[in-house]
């Protein structure tokens, strides 16, 4: 197990590389340029600048979360051709630069979805909360509204000019079923994975989140399902999962142990946070520990053990602990205290291991 952390550039997050630098066992910076638009192709000069300037701190650059795919690939417009050219320049380079891992998704217009960014927990922390019944009836643009409201930093995935076009968006994916997405899907994976082999790259999806299909647009990567679907559409060991157990975790239907044992060698990188989900739908991010949400965080954990995992882990999501000011769910503590969580587990673990094999 790697230890990664998310960082999202110089001036652009209020937790610094020094301060991460003291987190016990962390070694690689998950980062991304992140005002390049998706759909055009990263400068090397970019990445190298940023390569440089996470190395000196003491960290590694493998892993990248995202290089954001353009709408007119999830929408099959014939335009996309000149986006997916452009993504598999910008894996080249990414490649030549040494990193490892692309993580991306294929969600129709938005990125991962909240009602509430600051929702108070019992304890006075506050969290990220999902109110599924006021998604099923909620304006997308009245959510947006609130997004960009309630952040003092631009949300990945809901970037203003992204979010200018939302009701032309909204129109487009009218044509478009799930089915369409699927050979969407297939169709850029088709031309990506070959040049991210080359290039010595895995790609990895991250699932839907929340995982299933929000304002009538069509969501895919729901499940064990379609996990095993998309890895099928192209079996290359460059075609991965990025395994995220609190988006898998909003559906309790999903068996997040049993998804990691089955898929285990096409994950190169995990998320790793709980969730508490109530019978109405609703969920919230707790703290990592496995008994104040619904996630089996120790099963979790216990499923990469099992399998000698050596991709990478970052704590994803936290709460906002001791009136920290951060971007919404991506603050110091509480993923600082995560990750002390997962180093207890696994390190039990390798104990545990180590001494049964000296008898
Ligand atoms: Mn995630």
């Amino acid at each position: 197990m790697r230890m990664t952390f998310r960082w999202y550039g110089e001036g652009n997050d209020s937790v610094s590389l020094d301060q991460i630098r003291q987190i016990p066992g962390v070694e690689g910076i998950v980062w991304s340029l992140h005002d390049i638009p998706a759909g055009e192709e990263w400068p090397m000069e970019r990445i190298m600048q940023e390569k440089v300037w996470i190395e000196k701190h003491g960290f590694h650059i493998d892993v990248v979360e995202s290089v954001n795919v353009h709408e007119d690939i999830k929408l099959g417009l014939p335009s996309r051709d000149r986006y997916i050219e452009n993504y598999k320049r910008t894996i080249e380079k990414l490649g030549q630069a040494g990193v490892k891992v692309i993580c991306y998704n294929f969600m129709p217009v938005f990125d991962w979805t909240r009602t509430d960014l600051f929702k108070e927990m019992e304890d006075g922390s506050t969290a990220l909360f999902f109110e599924k019944a006021l998604v099923d009836q909620m304006d997308p643009m009245e959510l947006v509204r609130k997004i960009n409201d309630n952040s003092t930093f631009t949300m990945p995935g809901w970037e203003p000019e992204r979010l200018q076009h939302l009701t032309k968006l909204f129109e487009a994916y009218k044509n478009v079923s799930q089915e369409d997405l699927w050979d969407n899907l297939k169709y850029f994976l088709e031309q990506i994975v070959p040049v991210a082999e080359i290039n010595g790259i895995k790609m990895a999806i991250h699932p839907d989140d929340p995982p299933w299909p929000i304002f009538g647009l069509p969501r895919i990567m729901t499940g064990k399902a379609s996990i095993q679907r998309m890895l099928n559409l192209v079996d290359s060991p460059s075609n991965c999962l990025t395994m995220c157990t609190g988006s898998l975790g909003a559906n309790p239907d999903n068996d997040l142990g049993d998804i990691i044992r089955t898929f285990a060698d096409r994950i190169p990188f995990a998320h790793i946070r709980n969730v508490r989900v109530y019978e109405n739908g609703d969920f919230i991010e707790t703290s990592h520990r496995a008994c104040d949400g619904s996630v089996d965080i120790t099963d979790v954990v216990k499923a990469y053990h099992e399998n000698g995992f050596t991709g990478y882990v970052r704590p994803d999501h936290g709460r906002h602990l001791w009136n920290e000011k951060c971007r919404p769910g991506y603050g110091l503590y509480d993923r600082a205290l995560g990750i002390m969580y997962l180093w207890g587990v696994w390190d039990s673990l390798e104990r545990e291991r180590i001494r049964a094999e000296q008898q």
